[in-house]
C-alpha cells in the first residue's frame, strides 16, 4: 500500500513542487536584485549628503589636493570603487583612479535624461549613481559614484542555494502532507466501500485467501463483522413492502436493467366469442409471485406469448405495457411455434422434468425430440434477453424447469450479466434426478448462475448432492456454493411468498358478505361449513385424495354429513397432456361416486369449480371458507395456503397443510397432514371442523405474521441483494487484481 501511495502521491507531488521552484525562481532573483540595489542607491544618497557642500567648494579647485584626498577617502568604501565628477557641458572635472572606461563624462551627458543604473564594464557589472548639484557660488557639475557589484553575484548565487533549500524543506512538507491526505482519503474510501459491501455474504471466498496483504485481511475481518449483523438485519426486519424492495433496487444495485425471463406470461389476451379482447391472469404460483416483484422494480419481462389474441396487442417489437390498468413495466412476448409449444413446454418440461421433480409417482418420459425442442427454445429465449437488454451487466432473473439452459446460454452471451435462477418445484435426490438422460447439460447450464434458489434448504441439499454425483466441479457445502470452470454458483434456499397486503383484496366486501354470495352463488347452504381447495388441475396436488379424506370424514364421523361441504376449484391446466386428463378423469368420477353416496337434495360433499377464476373470486372464496385444505403430495411451496391466510383479515379459518409442500416449513400453526394418510388428513379435517374459535384464531394471527414478514418483497429483496454481493465480490476481486503484484488472488 505504502509502495502504490508513493507512486500515486509522492512522486507527483515532488515534481509539482520542483516545477514550481524553476518558475519562481526568476521572480525571486528580480525582487533581490532591486532590494540590493536599493541597498546601494541609500548607501551612495548618504555619501552625497555628508560631502555635499565641502564638495562644492572644492569642484571649484579641482587640481587641489584636498579634492582628491576627499575622494580618496570616499572610495576606500570596499563597494563603491569609483568616483567621476563632469562638468553640465561634459568636460571631465575630476576621476578617481578605478573609473572604468565604459563609464565617462560623454556618455554622461548622452545618458543625461537616464536615471541610475548598471553598467557593464570589462571587469563585470558596475551600478553608477548619478548626481547633480548646482552649488549657489560655483558651476553646476555633475557627479557619479560608481559601485561595485560583484558582491550582488555572489549574494545572488547565495540567494539560489536558500531558495532551494527552501523549496526542498517545503517540499518534503507537502509531499509529507499529501501523503497523509491520500491516506485519509483511503482510509474513507476504504470504509465507505467496506460498508457498500456490508452485505457481502461469498465469505467462502474471501476466508480461503492465503494472503499477506494487510488490506486483504482487514477487508476480510470487516466483512466477516458486517455479514453478522447484515444477516441479524435481515432476519428481524419485518416491513418488506415494495417501496424497500424499489429502494434495495435504486440504492444498493444502483438501478440495473432487470430483466425477467418465465415460460408463463403474467397476462394474457384472450378473444372472447363476441370478438372482444379480456386479459386474463393464469393460474400460476410463479406469476402470483413475480407480478408484485417486477411492478416494484420496472424492467422488462420475457415470456411465451400464449395468449390467442396476444398478437394483436404488441407492438413492432413484441412488446406492450402492463398491468393493463396502470402499466408500470414492459411485456416482452416471444412466439413459439406448434413444434416447439409441443416439444420444449408440453413434452420436455411437463412430460419430464414436473414428474421428475415431484413425486407423485407419475413416470417421466424423455424423448429426444422434445429434448432438441427444449434447447432450441432455451437458445431463442437467449437470443431474445440478448436483444433486450441494454447494458452490459442487467440483471437477469430466470424462472423454472422451462429454462434450465438459459443461465449457461446467457453467460456466453452476456458475461457481465447478473443471473439469478430461481427453481419454483423440488429438486429430487440424485437417484431420482439421474433418470434423466441430459442430467449433465441441465447442471451445467444452471451452474452458470450466480444465484440458484430453491424453496428449502432440504432441495438445495438435494441440488448440491445431485451436482456432487454427476459433475465435476468444488462444492462448499459449508457455504453452498459450487465452482465449475471457474465460475461461483451460489445456492441457497428463498422461500417464496406473496405479496401483503396482496392487491385482489382490495375492494371485496367483509367475511360475511362474501360467504352469502358464494354460498348463492354455488348452492351451499346456509349452515354449512366450507372446506376450500384451490388448484391448477395438477395431480401432484392431491386432489383426489381430499375427496378421499372427505369421504373418510363422513364415514367415521356421520354427524359431519350434511354440514360440510368442499368447494374445489380445479383451473384447467396442461389438459392435453395424458396424465392431466387422467386426473381430470378421476376427478369427475370419485366426485360423481362420492356425491351419489353422501348428497341429499339440498346438500352435496363435493361442489367442483372446474374453469378458470379471476383473482378476485379466488380471494372472495378464500374469505368465504371455513378452511382450507392444501393436501398437495408434493409441492416446492404453495402460495395457495398463503394466499389463505393473507385473505383472512378476520383471524377466522383453519388451514390444513401437506409437510410435503414446502409451505409446511413456515406455517407450522396449520394442521399438517401426511397427504397419503387418508385418515390422518380426515382426522385433521374434523379438528379444524371442531377447532375452537380462540384455538383457531390464534394460529391464524401467528401464521399471518409469518406470511406478513416473509413476503414475497422480502423474498425479492434477499436474493436480489445476493446478487449484489455477487456483483461487489466481482468488483472487489477486480479492484484485488491491480492492488496484488501477483494479480491472480481471488478475495
Ligand atoms: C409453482 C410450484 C410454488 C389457482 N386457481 C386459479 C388461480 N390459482 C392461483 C392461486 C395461486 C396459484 O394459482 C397457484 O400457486 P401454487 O403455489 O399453489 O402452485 P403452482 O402454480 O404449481 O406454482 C409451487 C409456486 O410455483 C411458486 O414458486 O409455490 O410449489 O408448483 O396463486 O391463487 N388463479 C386464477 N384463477 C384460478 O382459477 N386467477
Amino acid at each position: 500500500m505504502f509502495r502504490s501511495l508513493i507512486l500515486r502521491f509522492a512522486i507527483p507531488a515532488l515534481v509539482v513542487v520542483a516545477a514550481t521552484a524553476l518558475i519562481a525562481m526568476p521572480y525571486v532573483e528580480r525582487m533581490f536584485s532591486d532590494w540590493f540595489r536599493s541597498d546601494v542607491e541609500l548607501r551612495a544618497g548618504l555619501v552625497m549628503d555628508s560631502m555635499g557642500e565641502s564638495l562644492d567648494r572644492l569642484v571649484g579647485t579641482p587640481k587641489s589636493p584636498e579634492l582628491r584626498t576627499t575622494l580618496a577617502r570616499v572610495t576606500q568604501d570596499r563597494r563603491l570603487i569609483a568616483v567621476l565628477i563632469c562638468g553640465i557641458d561634459g568636460s571631465k572635472i575630476h576621476a578617481t583612479q578605478q573609473v572604468p572606461r565604459e563609464v565617462d563624462c560623454d556618455q554622461a551627458r548622452a545618458s543625461e535624461s537616464q536615471v541610475s543604473g548598471t553598467v557593464a564594464t570589462t571587469t563585470g557589472s558596475v551600478y553608477v549613481s548619478r548626481f547633480e548639484r548646482r552649488p549657489l557660488d560655483a558651476q553646476p557639475y555633475r557627479i557619479f559614484l560608481i559601485h561595485d557589484l560583484s558582491f550582488l553575484d555572489s549574494r545572488r548565487g547565495r540567494m539560489r542555494q536558500y531558495t532551494m533549500a527552501l523549496g526542498a524543506v517545503g517540499g518534503v512538507l507537502l509531499v509529507g502532507l499529501a501523503v497523509f491526505v491520500a491516506w485519509l482519503i483511503l482510509r474513507r474510501w476504504t470504509a465507505t466501500l467496506l460498508k457498500d459491501i456490508k452485505s457481502l455474504r461469498f465469505l467462502d471466498e474471501v476466508r480461503g485467501v492465503e494472503s499477506s496483504s494487510p488490506v486483504l485481511s482487514q477487508v476480510r475481518k470487516v466483512l466477516q463483522d458486517i455479514e453478522q449483523n447484515q444477516r441479524l438485519e435481515i432476519d428481524y426486519r419485518e416491513n418488506w413492502t415494495p417501496e424497500a424492495l424499489t429502494h434495495v433496487v435504486q440504492e444498493r444495485l444502483g438501478s440495473p436493467q432487470m430483466l425477467v425471463v418465465s415460460n408463463r406470461e403474467p397476462y394474457l389476451h384472450m378473444r372472447a366469442p363476441d370478438g372482444s379482447i379480456s386479459v386474463q391472469v393464469p393460474a400460476s404460483g410463479m406469476v402470483t409471485a413475480l407480478e408484485p416483484v417486477i411492478r416494484a422494480c420496472s424492467g422488462t419481462w420475457i415470456a411465451h406469448g400464449s395468449g390467442d389474441a396476444d398478437r394483436d396487442v404488441v407492438d413492432s417489437k413484441d412488446r406492450v405495457a402492463v398491468p393493463p390498468d396502470n402499466p408500470s413495466y414492459t411485456l416482452r412476448r416471444v412466439w413459439l411455434t406448434e413444434e416447439e409449444e409441443t416439444g420444449y413446454y408440453y413434452g420436455f418440461s411437463n412430460e419430464g422434468m414436473w414428474p421428475l421433480c415431484h413425486l407423485a409417482y407419475v413416470r417421466p418420459a424423455f424423448r429426444q425430440e422434445d429434448w432438441q425442442q427444449y434447447q432450441k427454445v432455451n437458445a431463442k429465449f437467449a437470443d431474445v434477453v440478448e436483444r433486450e437488454a441494454r447494458s452490459e451487466r442487467p440483471i437477469v432473473f430466470i424462472q423454472d424447469f422451462h429454462f434450465a439452459l438459459l443461465p449457461a446460454l446467457i453467460r456466453e452471451r452476456r458475461p457481465g450479466a447478473t443471473i439469478m435462477m430461481f427453481w419454483h418445484i423440488p429438486w429430487p435426490n440424485a437417484e431420482t434426478f439421474g433418470v434423466c438422460p441430459w442430467r449433465e447439460e441441465l447442471l451445467r447450464g444452471l451452474l452458470m448462475s450466480d444465484v440458484l434458489g430453491f424453496h428449502t434448504r432440504y432441495h438445495c441439499q438435494n441440488f448440491l448432492a445431485t451436482v456432487d454425483r454427476f459433475i465435476e466441479c468444488q462444492i462448499d457445502h459449508e457455504h453452498m456454493t459450487i465452482t465449475t470452470q471457474g465460475h461461483v454458483c451460489h445456492v441457497a434456499p428463498y422461500p417464496i411468498s406473496i405479496e401483503w397486503p396482496p392487491r385482489w383484496l382490495a375492494g371485496l366486501p367483509d367475511i360475511a358478505t362474501c360467504r352469502r354470495e358464494v354460498r348463492q352463488r354455488h348452492g351451499i347452504g346456509e349452515q354449512t361449513h366450507i372446506a376450500l381447495g384451490v388448484e391448477r388441475w395438477d395431480f401432484t396436488k392431491g386432489i383426489v385424495e381430499r375427496f378421499h379424506a372427505l369421504e373418510k370424514l363422513l364415514d367415521q364421523y356421520p354427524s359431519w354429513r350434511g354440514r360440510v361441504s368442499l368447494l374445489q376449484v380445479a383451473a384447467p391446466t396442461r389438459a392435453r397432456l395424458p396424465a392431466y386428463q387422467v386426473i381430470q378423469r378421476d376427478t369427475y368420477a370419485e366426485i360423481e361416486r362420492i356425491n351419489a353416496r353422501f348428497a341429499t337434495t339440498d346438500w352435496k360433499p363435493i361442489v367442483l369449480i372446474d374453469t378458470h377464476q379471476a383473482p378476485k373470486q379466488v380471494f372472495e372464496l378464500y374469505r368465504a371458507a371455513d378452511l382450507c385444505l392444501v393436501n398437495s403430495l408434493h409441492d416446492g411451496m404453495n402460495l395457495v395456503a398463503k394466499e389463505f391466510v393473507a385473505a383472512r383479515d378476520d383471524d377466522e379459518g383453519v388451514l390444513v397443510l401437506s409437510t410435503f409442500a414446502g409451505a409446511s416449513r413456515e406455517l407450522v400453526e396449520a394442521l399438517l397432514v401426511n397427504p397419503y394418510d387418508i385418515g390422518q388428513t380426515a382426522e385433521a379435517l374434523r379438528l379444524a371442523l371442531e377447532m375452537p374459535m380462540e384455538e383457531r384464531r390464534e394460529r391464524m394471527r401467528l401464521m399471518r405474521r409469518t406470511v406478513k414478514e416473509n413476503n414475497v418483497y422480502r423474498w425479492a429483496g434477499i436474493m436480489l441483494m445476493d446478487a449484489q454481493r455477487v456483483r461487489q465480490r466481482q468488483r472487489l476481486i477486480r479492484g484485488t487484481r491491480t492492488l496484488l503484484p501477483s494479480g491472480g488472488a481471488r478475495i
